[in-house]
């Protein structure tokens, strides 16, 4: 029986991912467990991860629960906004825009842009902490570009703009398990997990 570990995090989206990532490395996605939010205060993406995990574990423990926990802290850096959203990417534009909005705002922001600079990266920090307090992290990026318009009903966030390099399809066209293939999250758990072993 493989070990369960819990996500922390309320982004239905990258659980989705995690589900099936996880099972790749043989490993289970436990239930979701609702804790109280994080104020995401750190300078960088894997001290947020970190803030998240421990908030996580904090309340396993309250309720007996002995278990691996998982944070993701991601975003998106564009160049041509000098790296913005970055770590500020599930809020860009405002917490109250919807994502549709916020899609909309970025491809606004580079109307102007031709398509040589619209150059951007995904990044993924993931920081897992067992119950005996051992710390593991992972780091993924996967370097794309911005497309002009939404492409592609699937995935989440700002997976309809962002056609990764030397691909034709946008991760919101692709399948998950095409997405997974260049995923800075992917990516992130190979590093995560390799450093667990
Ligand atoms: P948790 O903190 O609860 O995990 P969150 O949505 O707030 O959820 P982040 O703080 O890591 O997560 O914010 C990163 C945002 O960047 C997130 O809201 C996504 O919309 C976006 N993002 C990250 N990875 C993405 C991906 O693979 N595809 C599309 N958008 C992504």
């Amino acid at each position: 029986m493989s070990e369960k570990i819990f996500l922390a995090s309320t982004n239905a989206g990258k659980r989705a991912e995690f589900a099936a990532l996880l099972a790749a490395h043989g490993l289970e996605l436990g239930p979701a467990i609702e804790y109280p939010e994080v104020e995401e205060s750190a300078a960088d993406y894997l001290g947020n991860a970190a803030l998240k995990a421990e908030a996580l574990q904090h309340e396993l423990r309250s309720r007996g629960i002995a278990a691996i926990v998982l944070a993701d802290d991601s975003g998106l850096e564009i160049d041509a906004l000098a790296g913005a959203p970055g770590i500020r990417s599930a809020r860009y534009g405002g917490a109250e825009l919807s994502w549709p909005q916020r899609r909309a705002l970025i491809l606004a922001e580079l109307a102007r842009v031709p398509d040589a600079s619209r150059t951007a990266t995904f990044h993924c920090a993931l920081v897992a902490i067992d119950d005996a307090g051992n710390r593991y992290r992972g780091l993924g990026e996967t370097r794309g570009c911005i497309v002009r318009g939404e492409r592609g009903e699937g995935g989440f966030g700002y997976d309809p703009l962002f056609l990764p390099e030397g691909q034709s399809r946008t991760y919101a066209e692709a399948s998950a398990a095409e997405k997974a293939i260049t995923s800075h999250r992917a990516r992130a758990l190979q590093a995560l997990v390799a450093a667990m072993h």
